[in-house]
């Protein structure tokens, strides 16, 4: 008997499950209403087992939401499986919009259960998992639509792959947030975001999974079409799907529904400049002087972590950083109209006596390992602990430790916080590894340099005498040692045997079967790059403080220390927009802060995707305000390359050079041509900054993206939907960078349209093909405005965005193929949350222009000149118009 039991559980060990040998759910009770529809599902006795037990009973509930968006999940019976809490990312509300007069359409198949979403009037097919059975199961969640043959989809970030996804063979984007130096190809990376959209010529529409587990979703090409499959580690299917049909109109729903983005405040439209490994409280003084110097305009000065004693949060290093100077150098930023903002890793140094650890370790604020010790791991603090947001105790650690360190009275008044490592990263590898016998071969942290580093000792313009330099030598050698606590990317994958045997029952049971062991090796594997999914971060056995587990959170760790760190500062300033950057994203992220997308390479690779992940980022992603670090992260940038990327960046939203500690530095001063394309591209952008920020204000007010793919403007176009190396800014300027490895010349694609050269202003008749330019400097970059746009802008430039708000506006027609033209300007006081605002519409027609809206604020502003642009030169009118309120000129 017991031999033959061993015998039949080997045997149904080796016989693997398959997907296709799941029995699928039968729907039953199936209740329609007005607005909406109920069902329940069940396995009926039968079972899959792929992955683990099978949940018996579940429900479908389907909901007519708005007329555009359709909500459409499947839980459990019990309600015990993880689903997002609520105060993380709070859920829509139903309006409960009539079946009848949705825009989508909702159907299914009983046995083996199926759905369908449909647009209502054309019947079009947008969804369909017909002929894929569900898989439900307490660690593993399988459902698969068809699609179309060669679908154009777009999202499912982070990624570095083709904006519009590979349709050649077979393609998989894995969720997984994960630190990604170098941001590899084909892989997961710091952010997770389940949305893609689809766009086809008959209209474009968004599907969103609020699931935060890990999840493999495949593309594969079938006989007559495309499938599109998602293999989650556990949660629900809770998918909303957004109408459109137009492309912008899908960014406005999805916006409705889970949040509009952040407004960022006026100056952050300024030029950024950072490097981890500016050494000392001098060199930042240093390197503001040298923009000045060399006539660059630059707005923020950003602290690495260099500026912590021993890499600890909330602290400085006394001989470095000292608090006196850091104070000095705020104070004389903030006169030189200049800004600041200071980096806050995750991991928390748990060293005795390090008073933030104390208080928060008091309060219980840390994840807490099964035992009830705090977890601790490694990060550049060397052994830490970390803080958890789940809880209001974490939040309120958080922000208690922010208001006193960032204390303006007292401490460093930051402008902006910088968050970073909150993947979360974990420098003590894998579930076995002993943080402190870690930190200790890994020699952290660095010791700090006996002694301040002195400055090059040439005078440091515009900064207190204490800057100034005492010697021309410097105390330090030229090489910073750097602190190397990584680990391989590439190291081989635990193998595991496994026994694959059926199980027979599942729900409340199976769940309770998520033990320790399974939390940590579910089994089904995602494709994570870095192996096992506790690798490299907080292991996912770990519960937080409200009893969910990190393995159901993982990807939500950086949005809830983004969201604390938002509070924080929103406490510190009450009526002034936080500025917060984050490195880890999941869905919503934008709604509280800006994004960049982490260590990427000084190589044309990066340059390139730094084009299609802002764009992925902003038209579907619901992150209008990124930016890849300018000149690249790692490696050794050459000039030219810098000088193109600082061309490329200044019609980005968010634009910040940044360089790794080993990296030469890579200030644009540094090079005489790179100095030239800077100012080039910085006064055309500090021009523009009205303009950007209206286009921002629009996404913090409607949710329409900052960054407009090709086909959001000319969704009937096919020879747009790939374009990933051309950008709207705004709807209105085209940028058709070179995009060639030291290139220069550019080809690049106009539709059938009119457009008119930014720098000469003169008219460019599109055909819907490409066209050539060549001989193009390191100076110039193809801009574009589209036709039938109004484009307002200061007509001079400024060194800071606060002298910039005194300059007068020069009105930009660009009238399209009917001959008007259309455009708006925001004007406020760039940075109170709510003050009073001015939205001012634009228009043109029959050679008159209109100005009207509202005028709440008073800019004191007036435009001074009108330029229309034509196919025979420009019609120019000069005056004095005041744009507090609304005028109208006419006879050009
Ligand atoms: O593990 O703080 O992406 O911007 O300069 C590297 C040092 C830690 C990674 C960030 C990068 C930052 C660096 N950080």
């Amino acid at each position: 008997m017991k031999a033959f039991f061993a015998l039949s559980c080997l045997l149904s060990a080796v016989q693997a499950v398959t997907l296709s040998d799941c029995p699928g759910y039968k729907a039953s009770n199936v209740k329609t209403t007005e607005t909406g529809l109920t069902a329940d599902l069940g396995l009926n006795g039968a079972t899959c087992g792929i992955y683990g037990r099978d949940l018996h009973t579940l429900k479908l509930v389907v909901e007519y939401q708005t007329d555009k968006r359709l909500h459409v999940v499947i839980q459990d019976g019990g309600l015990n499986v993880f689903q997002i809490q609520e105060d993380i990312i709070p859920r829509p509300a139903n309006n409960k919009a009539k079946a009848a007069d949705s825009d989508l359409e909702f159907s299914l198949v009983e046995q083996p259960f199926s759905f369908k979403v449909k647009r209502r009037k054309t019947g079009e097919v947008l969804f369909d998992t017909t002929g894929n059975k569900l898989v439900f199961e307490t660690q593993f969640l399988h459902f698969k639509t068809n699609l179309p043959a060669n679908p154009n989809l777009y999202g499912l970030g982070e990624h570095t792959d083709s904006f519009r996804f590979n349709t050649d063979g077979s393609y998989r984007r894995t969720l997984w947030n994960r630190e990604a130096p170098f941001v590899p190809r084909k892989s997961n990376l710091y952010g997770s975001m389940p949305m893609y959209i689809e766009h086809r010529d008959t209209g474009t529409h968004g599907v969103l999974f609020l699931n935060s587990n890990g999840m493999d979703v495949n593309m594969t090409k079938t006989t007559n079409g495309h499938s599109l499959e998602y293999n989650t580690l556990g949660g629900i299917v809770d998918l909303y799907f957004f109408a459109g049909p137009d492309p912008t109109e899908v960014s406005k729903q999805h916006a409705e529904a889970f949040g509009l983005p952040a407004m960022m405040p006026y100056w952050s439209l300024g030029f950024h400049q950072a490097k981890y490994g500016y050494w000392d409280v001098n060199m930042l003084a240093e390197v503001a002087a040298n923009y000045s110097t060399a006539n660059i305009p630059l707005e923020v000065v950003w602290a690495d972590i260099d500026y912590m004693d021993y890499r600890k949060d909330f602290t400085l290093d006394p001989l470095r950083f000292p608090l006196k100077k850091v104070r000095e150098l705020v104070s004389t930023l903030k006169s030189r109209d200049q800004r600041f903002v200071m980096m806050l890793d995750l991991g928390i140094s748990n060293k005795a006596g390090y008073a933030p650890f104390t208080r928060g370790h008091n309060k219980g604020v840390f994840l807490k390992t099964a035992g009830g010790s705090d977890f601790r791991g490694v990060q550049w603090a060397g052994v830490v602990v970390w803080p958890d947001y789940h809880s209001q105790e974490g939040q309120q650690w958080w922000k208690d430790e922010m208001l006193s360190f960032f204390n303006p009275d007292t401490g460093v008044d930051v402008d902006g916080i910088w968050n970073d490592m909150n993947e979360p990263s974990n420098f003590c590898p894998d579930v076995d590894c002993d943080p402190v016998a870690h930190a200790k071969a890994a020699n952290a942290p660095p010791e700090p340099k006996n002694a301040p580093r002195d400055n090059t000792g040439r005078p440091i313009p515009g900064f207190p005498a204490s800057f100034q330099p005492k010697s021309s030598k410097r105390s330090l050698p030229d090489e910073i040692e750097e602190y190397d606590a990584h680990i391989g990317d590439d190291l081989p994958l635990v193998q595991r045997t496994r026994d694959l045997v059926k199980r027979a029952d599942g729900d409340k049971k199976g769940l309770n079967e998520r033990t320790n062991y399974y939390l940590l090796n579910p089994f089904y594997r995602i494709n994570n790059a870095k192996g096992d999914i506790s690798r490299v971060t907080v292991y996912t056995n770990i519960t937080n403080n409200d009893g969910t587990k990190q393995y159901d959170t993982h990807n939500m760790y950086g949005l809830t220390m983004t969201m604390a760190s938002y509070k924080a500062m929103l406490a510190r300033r009450p009526t002034k927009r936080p500025f917060v950057l984050t490195r880890s994203t999941f869905l919503t992220t934008g709604v509280w802060s800006a994004h960049w997308f982490g260590d990427n390479y000084s190589s044309w690779d990066d340059y390139r995707f730094s084009i299609s992940q802002m764009l992925t980022s902003s038209a579907v992603h619901n992150m209008p305000m990124t930016g890849s670090d300018v000149c690249g992260f790692n490696g050794n940038v050459k000039e030219g390359m810098c000088a193109r990327w600082a061309m490329l960046s200044a019609f980005q939203p968010f634009m910040r050079n940044h360089a790794e500690i080993g990296a030469p530095h890579q200030e644009f001063y540094l090079w005489s041509s790179v100095t030239k394309s800077a100012q080039k591209a910085l006064g055309a952008r500090y021009r523009l900054l009205d303009y950007i920020y209206t286009a921002l204000h629009k996404s913090s007010t409607t949710g329409s993206p900052s960054v407009y793919p090709f086909f959001f403007l000319y969704p009937q176009d096919k020879n747009t939907y790939a374009i990933q190396t051309q950008w709207f800014l705004g709807n209105a300027i085209l940028i058709c960078p070179v995009v060639t490895d030291d290139g220069t010349s550019v080809t690049f694609y106009l539709p059938d349209d009119i457009f008119y050269d930014f720098w000469t202003l003169k008219q460019v008749k599109g055909e819907g093909k490409t066209m050539t330019l060549n001989n193009l400097s390191l100076q110039d970059i193809p801009v574009y405005y589209r036709g039938g746009t109004i484009v307002p802008q200061r007509s001079k430039s400024a060194m800071r965005t606060a002298s910039l708000r005194g300059n007068e506006f020069t009105l930009f027609v660009a009238p399209g193929k009917d001959g008007s033209a259309v455009g708006s300007l925001v004007l406020d006081d760039g940075e109170s949350l709510k003050g009073s605002t001015s939205d001012i519409q634009l228009s043109y027609k029959d050679g008159s222009l209109s100005v009207t809206g509202s005028f709440a604020y008073k800019s004191g502003r007036k435009v001074e000149k009108i330029v229309i642009l034509g196919a025979d030169g420009q019609k120019n009118k000069t005056g004095s118009w005041s744009l507090d309120s609304a005028f109208s000129v006419s006879g050009f």
